[in-house]
């Protein structure tokens, strides 16, 4: 399919490598598709589901032990130790070529390597770039062809290049002990061994768009960020838009497809999705940012999705759909997830594989006697999304006002608040903390330092990356706003106080008018914080004073948190930059 000689040695070096005993070019087609989905069908690797209840949709179960990204097995390879800083894991860039050959060597004997030409972003378009992913897995195919614009156009696009993103994955034994997802940025390299599992082998995304892509954006003057992208639309027809990093499984796929509470729809507001989980930034000619979402899909969080949460991603998940590790409803040949409505089969397979008794289910105990996997995901396309946003393939992406950083904090972070400037800004969200969730293997619900949301996906130095920021923030002349939200404030009992989900668009609401200078605020030790009043709760069940509680600054909490970060910081190393160490002393000093 193509004469690209770059590309051809490199697959007959991995070819050599991992010895297939067939290679297929991806190319796109409905007919090749097909072909793979049956082929898929016939071997159990996926299940197809009633096509009359969701039509052209599929289940996949992954391993029992490769449901989530692992971290801890997660490398930047570096030829230099500190340009991937203390952050990230490090290995030598020989070192892992000659660790990971080994586990390549051979493990697609009996099998085919499939060759996917995929681009991030339009193709075609001046900020799109060009990855090539090999793999051993149907199921990767399928994903890739959903997630990422995949297939032979995009080799026309890619020309004679040299500069395109290469991917190996393979399987091999997904064993846990030998699983290895690394990065090599000098080398435009992504190395992924022994996992099955999403964000570990779908190369486009959190290991090309987020890593390799953050690692070129500080070379090439842009951003790449953990974000959302939406639109909100007035009544008069003018549309803003807002991008927003929060760390895994914190509500950026909700957020970004939210539905506007009545008291906005029917003054004649709507809500439009540009993205869920990644934004490239770049400064445009106008002077100010414009974001473009790299992906073709959603790969979203399944559990709590439902009919009032989130019926876009619901509805947009109803066809040409990949679900993966969920309950499989056997009377009807759907699929079911704990939070989808309080009907769970009786008869049925979780995400083990293993029959299921709904009767069994403990709240308290979720990993050991959920149907679905906490993590289990639905790959759906973009065009199916009910509140897609006509902006979303236009090449110039959508010009940003504000940028809002977000995590689950049970009490320290109010609501919402507004950084002073962008240094300030860059300084919030590089204090960013929040309790862990089921996407990543390891603990739940401990809260860590997770910078701007980047903390696994950050190709380099930490420090240089806050660097970066600032830099940005001064070559911006009509820079974005930048804000903290937390829906995630809880009461004594532990419960949510704070409605969520689409009644986050009153806080939205509150931040664009701080940016188009509408509304006054609070000026206190953190930042802005909204006038109680100021928050719209009409049509709520929840009081001014509750608003007020959400809204306050608990400053001892926040002293507390005061050596957290400078720990963090002194973990992060001597990279990070003179003028947030200034805005830490400075936050001390006005917390008193
Ligand atoms: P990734 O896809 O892993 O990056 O996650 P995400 O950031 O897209 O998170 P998602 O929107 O899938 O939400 C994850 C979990 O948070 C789900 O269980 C949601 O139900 C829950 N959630 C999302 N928004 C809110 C909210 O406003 N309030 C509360 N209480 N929970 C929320
Ligand atoms: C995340 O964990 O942030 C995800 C899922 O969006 S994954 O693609 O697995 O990274
Ligand atoms: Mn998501």
């Amino acid at each position: 399919m193509t004469n690209n000689k770059h590309i051809l040695t490199w697959i007959d070096e991995m070819a050599a490598l991992t010895q297939p005993d067939k290679i297929v070019w991806i190319d796109g087609s409905e007919e090749q598709t097909d072909a793979l989905r049956a082929e898929a069908c016939s071997t159990g690797e996926i299940i197809k589901l009633n096509d009359e209840l969701l039509p052209n949709c599929y289940l996949h179960r992954t391993a029992v032990n490769d449901v989530a990204r692992v971290e801890g097995r997660t490398f930047i390879c570096t030829s230099k130790k500190e340009d991937a800083g203390s952050i990230n894991n490090w290995m030598a860039p020989a070192e892992c070529y000659e660790k990971l050959s080994k586990l390549y060597r051979g493990s697609m004997k009996g099998q085919t390597m499939y060759v996917i030409p995929y681009a991030m972003g339009q193709v075609g378009s001046s900020f799109a770039k060009y990855g090539i992913e090999l793999t051993d897995s149907i199921y990767v195919v399928l994903n890739m062809l959903i997630m990422t614009r995949a297939g032979k156009h995009v080799l026309e696009a890619m020309g004679d290049d040299a500069g395109f993103i290469k991917g190996l994955h393979a399987r091999a034994d997904l064993d846990e002990e030998n699983r290895y997802i690394c990065h090599f940025p000098e080398d435009n390299t992504i190395w992924s061994v022994n996992s099955g599992y999403g964000g570990n082998v779908l190369l486009g995304k959190k290991c090309f768009a987020l890593r390799i892509a953050s690692y070129l954006g500080r070379k090439e003057g842009w951003m790449a960020e953990h974000m959302l992208i939406l639109g909100i639309e007035t009544p008069e027809g003018e549309t803003k838009y807002i991008s927003a990093a929060f760390p895994s499984a914190c509500g950026k796929t909700n957020l970004a497809m939210l539905i506007p509470p009545e008291i906005y729809k029917k003054k004649g507001y709507k809500v439009w999705c540009v993205g869920d989980d990644i934004a490239w930034l770049r400064i445009g000619e106008d002077g100010r940012l414009w974001a473009v979402n790299p992906e073709n899909g959603f790969f979203g969080v399944a559990p709590g999705t439902n009919e009032k949460s989130n019926p876009n991603a619901l509805h947009t998940a109803q066809r040409d759909t990949i679900f993966t590790n969920v309950v499989h409803d056997l009377d009807t040949n759907t699929v079911w997830w704990e939070g989808l409505n309080d009907n769970p089969p009786k008869n049925a397979i979780d995400w083990r594989g293993n029959p299921w008794d709904f009767t069994k289910y403990d709240k308290n105990n979720k990993a050991a006697t959920a149907g679905a996997h906490p993590n289990s995901r639905f790959t759906a396309m973009a065009e199916n999304c009910p509140c897609i946003s006509d902006k979303f393939n236009d090449p110039a992406g959508v010009p940003i006002s504000a940028i809002v950083f977000g995590g689950r904090r049970a009490k320290t972070a109010p609501l919402v608040y507004q950084s002073f400037n962008w240094q300030h800004g860059t300084f919030v969200g590089s204090i960013m903390a929040s309790e862990t969730t089921a996407a990543a293997a390891g603990a739940v619900g401990v809260v860590r330092r997770d910078p701007m949301a980047m903390r696994p996906f950050v190709g380099y130095n930490m420090g240089d990356y806050f660097a970066h920021w600032l830099n940005m923030g001064k070559n911006i002349p009509n820079a974005p706003k930048i804000f903290h939200v937390n829906w995630f404030r809880t009461d004594d009992e532990g419960n949510f106080i704070w409605p969520g989900f689409g009644d986050n668009m009153r806080v939205l609401m509150w931040i664009l008018a701080r940016c188009e200078g509408k509304v006054d605020a609070v000026e206190t030790a953190i930042g802005y914080v909204p006038k109680a009043e100021d928050i719209n709760i009409e049509g709520l069940d929840i009081t001014i004073d509750t608003i007020r509680d959400l809204l306050s600054v608990d400053t001892k909490s926040w002293k507390e948190d005061i050596s957290n970060i400078k720990e963090f910081y002194e973990l992060v190393g001597d990279r990070v930059p003179a003028e947030l160490n200034e805005e830490l002393a400075a936050l001390e000093a006005r917390l008193g």
